[in-house]
């Protein structure tokens, strides 16, 4: 087990038990590695099963982040010792054992659960959630956000591509809002949380605790109404300290930005709004500038490939091309940029603009048969057996 989660469980006044999940690594801000993420599997599975256990609590250790992404740094040293080893064609298709390949596939396993799993989680999204930390919290029943949370899919400052089944979730925000958000990394606060459909409640980080008293003395015959009824009322308390939302009155603006027959020129109009009057457009068109070039095609690639497909079809799929990124992909190098070295200068593979289709295309062969893919198992739930929603 890791050392890097705790478990705990609360008893509730009626005699029942709320599993509750601290990610506790909090130097690195709660990124999640491969051990974290194999704990959380099993404890959640365990629970899933276990009758005392009414609802999940999931919550990051610190007051600075629920969890700020993946372990992109063990990820970085994997691809860099195999890259030693072998020619970026042998690592590709040297699938399955790979820590890369375990890492991801894990992960996805792991999102995948939350979305479907049978009791309430109650995901307490306080300060930075980014990355791999949206794809534990999407899938949860009851999302709230704090009033200085941080969220954002920032992996094209990385040479990855928003994953973690944001190419099912960014597919399904309003207007294009989601494409917007995916490509430039841009930041969204609480309000833009609720109004993108990332979270479901708003509650200030100082009720925590009487959050949870809460849940402890709910009527837990009918466990999703209990939590909708705390929560509902905590977040009724907190309604005057939502932050402006950034993303709704902008709408329009990105909409018109991205609106392009074809995914460079579509690029190229976003980047060109890098001197906008407006300065969160112009912030994210910088990012995208920054980001990487081929990441920025696989991007709007994968979302438009992903457009009518399910959560288990798009984890599937993020697998494929998330071991892509890293094998003939800009991610070692992105990670080395902002995290090792912290140079913050990448040397990407492409310049905007320069990015050929056969290198796009190349990220989008499955290095498996249907019939061999490690995440073949995922299965979609049927609507009817839908938990309760956190809003209802
Ligand atoms: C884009 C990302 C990540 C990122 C920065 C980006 C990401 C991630 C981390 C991260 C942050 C702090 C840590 C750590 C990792 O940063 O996914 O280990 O201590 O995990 O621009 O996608």
């Amino acid at each position: 087990m890791s050392d890097q989660v705790r478990f705990d469980t609360l008893s509730t006044a009626d005699g029942y038990r709320i599993g509750v999940i601290t990610l506790d690594a909090p130097k690195s801000l709660n990124a999640l590695s491969l051990g974290m993420i194999d704990a959380l599997q099993a404890r959640l599975d365990a629970w899933a099963a276990d009758e005392a256990i009414v609802a999940v609590w999931l919550e990051g250790a610190g007051d600075k982040a629920f969890c700020a992404g993946g372990d992109v740094v063990a990820l970085y040293r994997a691809i860099v010792e195999g890259r030693t080893n072998a020619d970026p064609e042998a690592v590709a298709h040297r699938n399955d054992e790979s820590f890369v390949a375990r890492y991801f596939s894990h992960e996805y396993r792991l999102d995948h659960a939350i979305h479907g799993y049978p009791k309430p989680v109650i995901a307490w999204g306080d300060g930075i959630v980014m990355g791999g930390g949206i794809g534990l919290m999407a899938g949860a029943s009851h999302r709230v956000v704090t009033p200085r949370a941080q969220l954002a899919m920032p992996e094209i400052t990385i040479g990855l591509y928003p994953d973690v089944g944001a190419s099912w979730f960014l597919n399904r925000m309003p207007g294009r809002s989601g494409l917007f958000l995916g490509l430039t990394g841009a930041r969204l606060n609480a309000s833009d949380a609720l109004f993108v459909g990332l979270a479901d409640r708003l509650i200030d980080e100082s009720r925590r605790e009487a959050v949870i008293d809460g849940l402890l003395r709910a009527d837990w015959r009918e466990p999703a109404s209990a939590v909708g009824q705390v929560l509902r009322e905590h977040a009724g308390a907190s309604r005057a300290l939502a932050p402006d939302g950034e993303v709704a009155p902008r709408l329009d603006a990105i909409a018109a930005l991205t609106d392009a027959d074809d995914d460079a020129t579509l690029i190229r109009r976003v980047i060109a709004a890098a001197s906008d009057g407006d300065p969160w457009i112009a912030r994210a068109a910088k990012n995208l500038a920054a980001g990487s070039p081929l990441s920025a095609r696989l991007i709007l690639r994968q979302l438009s490939r992903c457009r009518r497909l399910s959560l288990s079809e798009v984890l599937r799929e993020e697998l494929g091309l998330s071991l892509a990124c890293a094998a003939r992909g800009d991610l070692a190098e992105g990670v080395r940029a902002l995290l090792i070295d912290k140079d913050k200068t990448p040397a990407w593979r492409h310049r905007h603009g320069e990015v050929p289709e056969t290198d796009i295309a190349a990220c989008f062969i499955s290095p498996w048969d249907r019939d061999r893919h490690p995440l073949r198992d995922l299965v979609d739930r049927p609507a009817e057996e839908e938990p309760a929603h956190a809003t209802g």
